[in-house]
């Protein structure tokens, strides 16, 4: 564990660039948008909130996860989706200001701006509270009664399809709310202010600081939603909240709640809750803490200097916003996380099930943040009934022979496209074919491999597992002694002769994820003792997916029916969906040489040029092969042509995808446990050839730190959670350990730790 603070800091405010803007599809953000390029996220999971560090007037927008209105249509363009919740101005009036420092403190969770006007130094610090669910917010000034501003929460875009809108000052509390969109929505936020000192002033929607030595305001945000499978059930969207309580009584008892505790006791709660997670991984590539802001550490980082400490910072800035938008009892994190100030953000803010929403979870058990899972534990259970729906059709359609009539007799299945309040089923007219079901099932299987819980593999893991498997296995066919799944695409690909998405039978992306999802649904039998007719049938045929092939270029193939590399497809495409079963499956590893040396060629076929997710997907994909160099490249890659200056990752426009992508990219260098035993290092770049790790976890219930220099690793540990035999790799060494093909195994009981030297 190295003490340098994990930081990011400019000397300049979010500029004003894109303030006026309300809706992505009609206006894209300019070269200098304040908000997506330059704004500091913060946030719990309940809500976010992105701060402009301004010093005239200072902004900062709001966002809550169940203020959403239907998407009307696809695509970026398309007005819809979540909606931007509030805005809060503070009135400072300061303009020549000198020592500006703006910044979002990783180690800390909390975000601030100081600088001084006159003599006089103004600080202000924001930080967004899980456990006391509030933004809270100090504002203080060096000299007694200096501080005077005016707070100015408005709706946002004037209340612009708002209805029923209101703003209510009462003492030293300013409440808006309304009601939004075709969901009809109840919404509300209550900002109360607090002083040492000077008087506060209502006017007609604001409150006026005069001359007070220091203030805080602590700010609550609520709707009416209720995650619950009625919401997907019910097709009348009017009637989706009905019924369920006004947020008002919960958002005032949640604002009096912090009042009592005050901002010293509050951040006190926060810091302790945020390190809880933050805390528990380290890693040090080397890196020295700048001096110079983040702006100009990335500017130069992609003229080509070397910042070992911005790879460090990306990377935890990854954990850091994980944390900020997913914790129990929330709502997933969407493609924007929980920022957005649109009220028609790209793509609708929406869960986007043929990647993004897989790639937002694919740091949280490597990088020790299991519990950010629960939101979409408990978002999976509320949507099952919907999804089982899903399924009926779509075996009634395609099979209708194999038609269950049972609840949940054709298991579940689900499209791309999903949000809050709706979730939408896989056709055969779609553009990405049934396995994105088991992609996203495997983010349940990898809750159980990594923690070796088996309740929560009972509870959690296997229903929706083994359901998926259930789908899947009504969707293969017979031919030429393979089970193919038919309808088949591979995501988005289109067919390079007609430009229409491709379609076709067992391609690879297919056949891999149902061949992770049968295997992962057999293991999981195995530990709970099903003994059901499904299990025998999916063993009897994961054998004969012959999910991947090697094509004549040598390549891992997209297509059985393809020869050579790309003429099917658009060579360059973004997606790699055909090396799934690389990463994040576990089908082909170093285990299989041979298949792994074809996925490389098909790699580099593919290319590293891509969008920003893409590049962290091809990022996880190197380190899987165990090239460093490669990996390391594409992590280049990403910072330089996919990251903007507050360090958020671009599609382009913003998605936060590519950052955790780019998060679990670095773990998956670090250490790999995919392939039956701990493997560490195994694709350690030259450009940290000494480092150090702490806290990264692998499957089976371990969490492992490890040292090494000059690319050689010098020490490790190894805490289990169960009793168990542990297993590594390429470590011959261990005491008291047996070692056959390279994999040492020693036994281990739960809550001890194992330190190895080497
Ligand atoms: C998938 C991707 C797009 C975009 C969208 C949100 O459909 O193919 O590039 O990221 O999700």
């Amino acid at each position: 564990m190295t003490d340098k603070e994990m930081m990011l800091w400019y000397t300049s405010p979010a500029p004003t660039d894109g303030d006026e803007i309300c809706n992505h599809g009609g206006s894209k953000p300019g070269p200098n948008d304040g908000w997506e390029k330059w704004s500091l996220p913060i946030g719990c999971g309940w809500f976010g909130a992105n701060i402009f560090g301004r010093t005239g007037t200072e902004r900062v927008q709001i966002t809550e996860n169940s203020l959403v209105t239907p998407l009307l249509g696809y695509g970026i363009d398309r007005r819809g989706g979540l909606a931007n919740f509030a805005e809060l101005y503070l009135d400072f009036g300061h303009e020549e200001v000198t020592g500006y420092r703006r910044y979002l403190r990783l180690d800390y969770g909390t975000a601030g701006v100081t600088y001084k006007v006159g003599d006089v130094i103004y600080s202000r610090e924001y930080l967004a509270s899980y456990p006391d669910k509030v933004l809270a917010i100090s504002l203080g000034a060096s000299q007694h009664g200096a501080l005077s501003f005016t707070m100015r929460p408005e709706l946002p875009f004037g209340g612009e399809s708002r209805d029923e809108a209101y703003s209510i000052v009462m003492d030293n509390k300013i409440s808006i709310g309304g009601v939004y969109g075709e969901y009809r929505v109840h919404f509300e936020a209550q900002f109360a202010l607090f002083t040492v000192g000077g008087e506060i002033i209502p006017g007609e929607d604001t409150l006026r600081v005069e001359g007070a030595d220091s203030a805080y305001i602590i700010a609550a945000f609520g709707t009416d939603y209720k995650l619950e499978s009625r919401v997907f059930l019910e097709n009348d969207p009017a009637k989706k909240n009905a019924g369920n309580p006004h947020p008002h009584p919960e958002v005032a008892s949640r604002v009096d709640a912090a009042a009592e505790l005050g901002y010293f006791l509050l951040r006190q709660r926060h810091i302790e809750d945020y390190q809880s997670l933050y805390k528990r991984v380290s890693v040090d590539f080397g890196g020295e803490e700048p001096k110079i802001p983040t702006d100009e550490l990335l500017a130069n980082y992609k003229n080509g200097e070397e910042s070992r400490y911005l790879e460090e910072l990306y990377f935890q800035y990854g954990r850091y916003l994980l944390i900020s938008s997913a914790r129990p009892g929330t709502l997933p994190p969407n493609l924007q996380g929980t920022w957005n100030r649109y009220d028609g953000p790209p793509w609708g803010s929406g869960y986007w099930h043929n990647i993004n929403i897989q790639m937002n979870y694919w740091p949280a058990f490597l990088t020790n943040l299991t519990e950010t899972f629960e939101p979409y534990v408990d978002y999976c259970r509320a949507y099952m009934d919907k999804t089982e729906t899903f399924a009926d059709k779509y075996i009634g359609e395609l099979y209708p022979d194999r038609l269950s009539k049972e609840k949940g007799g054709n298991g579940w299945a689900i499209g791309t496209s999903a949000w809050p309040y709706t979730v939408s089923g896989p056709g055969t007219k779609s553009h990405s074919g049934p396995g994105t079901g088991a992609f996203t099932t495997m983010l349940f299987w990898d809750y159980y491999a990594f923690t070796g819980d088996r309740e929560i593999l009972a509870r959690d893991v296997y229903p929706p597992l083994k359901s998926m498997a259930r789908f899947l296995e009504k969707t293969l066919v017979e031919k030429d002694g393979k089970w193919l799944v038919e309808f088949s695409a591979s995501p988005e690909q289109r067919d390079l002769k007609t430009q229409e998405y491709y379609r076709t039978c067992g391609c690879a992306f297919d056949q891999c994820m149902v061949w992770e999802c049968f295997t992962e649904t057999l293991a999981a039998a195995e530990i709970l003792g099903d003994k059901d007719a499904l299990i025998a049938s999916i063993r009897e045929k994961l054998p004969l997916l012959d999910p991947v092939q090697i094509g004549e270029d040598g390549q891992l193939k997209e297509y059985r029916e393809e020869n050579h590399y790309g003429e099917i497809g658009d060579p360059h495409h973004r997606h790699i969906s055909h090396l799934v079963g690389v990463y994040p499956g576990t089908l082909v590893t170093k285990n299989t040489p041979e298949l792994l040396a074809a996925a490389e060629v098909s790699l580099e076929m593919r290319g590293d040029k891509s969008t920003g997710w893409a590049m962290a997907h091809r990022l996880n994909t190197w380190a899987r092969t165990g090239n460093g160099k490669r990996a390391h490249d594409l992590y280049r890659q990403l910072l330089t042509t996919g990251t903007m200056p507050n360090l958020w990752d671009t599609h382009p426009p913003f998605q936060i995808d590519g950052n955790f992508g780019g998060t679990s990219g670095v773990a998956e260098m670090l250490i790999q446990s995919h392939a039956g035993a701990i493997e560490l290092l195994p694709c350690l770049p030259a450009e940290w050839a000494n480092g150090s790790f702490t806290g990264l976890r692998a499957r089976g219930g371990y969490t492992v730190d490890a040292a090494w220099e000059n690319g050689k690793l010098t020490e490790a540990a190894v805490r289990a959670d169960h009793d168990g035999i542990c297993r590594l790799a390429h470590i011959c060494t261990a005491e008291g350990s047996s070692c056959e093909n390279g994999i040492t195994s020693f036994p281990v009981k739960a809550g001890e730790t194992y330190s190895l030297r080497f």
